[in-house]
């Protein structure tokens, strides 16, 4: 492969004119790594002034790229944020883009166009490593785990993925690697049920004395798996099943192959790490290591694979030209259902950091995250952004920077913010569109906050959190950042402007 790119540039440079600059261009095409943390909190890197946490890796990227401060996920859980990442739009458009059971069917067709078939177009080597959750084969609940899916993430550009099928949560708890179970273990075969039970296999909720690893605090008590309780029932699986503190050794260790097999090639990376999600259960290296208990330590192991992916660019001579774009999914959370000490030992730590509300919420501390860019070839050092951006944007941004054309009706709700992104210019995305978990959309612009009116209780009681959820508009003055006040009544032309952008945008 890589052969066949140093001769397709040959070719071109020994051409004149035009075929030479485009052989040039080619050959400059910077790798592209996104590290997507799970429920990583903006306030939970020492970069974005977290105390009770050292994070000297994501720090260094920071301190080598331009740090990002008004950077929003497209929703405040995993799923309908992934898929707005990787396909340009808002997840609020279909009906089917809620937290996926790990037994779900693909969400992503395979005619849309994604962020992996961008860069494939371009001629890029394609891996997902880590986390999915956007469902795995051709429709819920038909899997057959024991053979290969008939459609996976090949189906959608990835040229390599090495995932899991949702998250650690919920069954199965095995690696698949390119749409069959890594390491499949045939004297065991594997059977998943989001219904019922299968005869004789222990549960979460009758067996709590199975629980050795971790005990739940609020569901997580199907099936038990490596000493912890799951959503979802499943059985077999046998050398094939994960333990949870190898989960970062073992997607690092994938994401850090995929690199040195693509190190003379355009490559780019989708590595979607399993930390900070729960359950957290990090490697016995990093237990302890924090004052804030189990959260704490999978900061510290996240900080540790960015360390390895920064290590390897370095030492293959690549961290020059590969735009390494670090963030998360969605706001952080506590209590997320097991008993971690997440709360107990919290202390004066604020995940959120300034924000409002946490993973879920309507408030800015569902989607608001870190945002982190590194490119030394054409990146400037020590550069801090507060411009106004959703992850939305990202794939026609990273599209423009590949020259990259978009089929018809590609990502329809994804802008060209490459300028922003790269730290050129510090204009704001006009509006920023955010999704709650309970379906309350918000429009942010750099002033105002909009609150759509919902229905919804105004407490997850489990994770203690609070939704945002009023029958009635609400309206924030973000010039200060903690939305307390809703001045809806007194600024009712705001409101209508705002109602306005939801109803055209619904009617796009
Ligand atoms: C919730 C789970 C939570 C977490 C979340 C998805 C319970 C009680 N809570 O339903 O633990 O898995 O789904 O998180 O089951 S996300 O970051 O992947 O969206
Ligand atoms: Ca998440």
């Amino acid at each position: 492969m890589r052969k066949r790119y140093l001769a397709v540039s040959l070719l071109l440079s020994s051409a004149c004119g035009l075929a030479c600059a485009e052989g040039e261009q080619r050959s400059a095409k910077p790798n592209v790594i996104i590290i997507y943390a799970d429920d990583l909190g903006y306030g939970d890197l020492s970069c974005y002034g977290a105390k009770r946490v050292e994070t000297p890796s994501v720090d260094r990227l920071a301190a080598e790229g331009i740090r990002f401060t008004n950077v929003h996920a497209v929703a405040a859980t995993s799923t309908p944020s992934r898929y707005s990442l990787l396909t340009g739009e808002y997840a609020w458009r279909r009906n089917d883009t809620d937290i996926a059971a790990g037994n779900a069917g693909m969400i992503i067709r395979p005619s849309q166009f994604t962020m992996a078939d961008m860069f494939k177009s371009a001629g890029y080597a394609t891996a997902a490593v880590g986390k999915w959750h956007l469902g795995l084969g051709s429709s819920t609940g038909t899997q057959d785990w024991n053979a290969p899916l008939p459609a996976a993430l090949g189906d959608l550009g990835f040229d390599y993925h090495y995932i899991m099928a949702a998250t650690a949560d919920r069954v199965p708890c095995v690696f698949i690697e390119n749409g069959f179970v890594a390491n499949y273990d045939p004297s065991a075969p594997i059977e998943v049920s989001y219904k019922s039970n299968f005869p004789g296999e222990p549960t979460g909720k009758d067996n709590p004395e199975l629980l050795f690893n971790l005990r739940s605090s609020h569901g997580h008590d199907q099936s038990i798996v490596n000493g912890i309780g799951r959503i979802g029932y499943m059985r077999g699986g046998g050398t094939a099943l994960w333990k949870d503190e190898n989960i970062a050794d073992s997607i690092t260790a994938h994401a850090v192959s995929f690199i040195r097999r693509h190190r003379g090639e355009p490559f780019f990376l989708y590595f979607a790490t399993n930390d900070v999600h729960v359950p957290r259960f990090p490697h016995e290296r990093f237990r302890g290591n924090s004052p804030m208990g189990l959260r704490g330590d999978a900061i510290l192991q996240f900080d540790w694979s960015v360390g390895r992916i920064l290590e390897t660019l370095d030492e293959l001579g690549l961290a020059d030209n590969t735009l390494v774009l670090l963030s998360s999914d969605n706001g952080p959370v506590l209590d997320d259902g097991y008993q971690d000490q997440a709360v107990e030992l919290l202390g004066d730590h604020q995940p959120a950091g300034p924000w409002r509300g946490w993973k879920y919420s309507a408030f800015e501390g569902g989607t608001v995250v870190p945002a982190i860019v590194r490119w030394p070839a054409s990146v400037p050092a020590g550069q801090e952004s507060d411009a106004l951006m959703s992850q939305i944007d990202w794939l026609r941004s990273l599209g423009s920077l590949l020259g990259a054309r978009f089929p018809e009706g590609a990502a329809p709700d994804s802008q060209d913010r490459l300028a922003t992104l790269l730290g050129k210019d510090t204009a704001d995305r006009p509006y920023v569109i955010e999704f709650s978990s309970s379906h309350a959309r918000s429009v942010r612009t750099r002033q105002w906050k909009y609150i759509e009116p919902n229905e919804g209780g105004s407490l997850i009681v489990g994770p203690n959190v609070e939704t945002g959820n009023s029958p009635l508009p609400q309206l924030y003055d973000m010039r200060s950042p903690y939305e307390e006040v809703n001045v809806a009544s007194e600024h009712s032309d705001i409101v209508s402007e705002m109602q306005e952008i939801l109803q055209q945008e619904q009617e796009r």
